[in-house]
């Protein structure tokens, strides 16, 4: 009996002592949860002021586009000033090429070579920003573009693949 009471003694102090210890680790844990918030709040604008000059130089749109005959499908038919990158897949079943007029022109109204068989790229009312040459079947490839505000046309000008209705318009905002 004695024994067990001296046990229970020992528990009981023990239980004190856990409860104290518990009361100043659970001060500590005030304290360092007290700092941590400083901390983060140190590292939060730090962390804000590193993305915005990534987010400004980055500010790429990426746009896939696929391409077939004869037509284009863009995922998004507009964006933001700045930079974008067309990443053009050719699914055939024939070789195609990618082209960016700025034009205010409507889509099915830009300007023609003589025989009619394509866009006049140096033509009236159109602008040649940059192209994708030999979109072969199955390739993929990227064009990067910086690219003011205003209305775009994406032609394919290929001998007859414009006038077949290979032309999509883009904006930018
Ligand atoms: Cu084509």
């Amino acid at each position: 009996m004695r024994t067990y009471l001296s046990i229970v003694a020992v528990l009981v102090v023990l239980a004190i002592t856990a409860a104290c210890g518990g009361t100043s680790s659970g001060d500590k844990t005030k304290t360092a949860a007290a700092g941590k918030p400083s901390v983060a709040a140190t590292l939060a604008p730090a962390a804000t002021a590193a993305a915005s000059p990534a987010t400004t130089a980055v500010s790429g749109t990426a746009i896939k586009v696929s391409v077939k005959d004869f037509a284009f499908a863009l995922d998004k038919s507009s964006g933001p000033v700045g930079s974008f990158t067309f990443t053009a897949t050719n699914t055939g079943p024939t070789d195609h090429e990618f082209v960016v007029f700025k034009t205010d022109l409507a889509p099915d109204k830009l300007p023609l070579v003589a025989d009619k068989s394509k866009v006049n790229e140096d033509g009236d009312g159109v602008h040649h920003i940059d192209e994708i040459e030999d979109l072969n079947i199955s390739d993929t490839k990227s064009l990067t573009v910086t690219l003011e505000p205003g209305a775009y046309v994406f032609v394919c000008n290929l001998p007859a693949h414009y006038s077949q209705g290979m032309y999509t318009p883009f904006t930018v905002k």
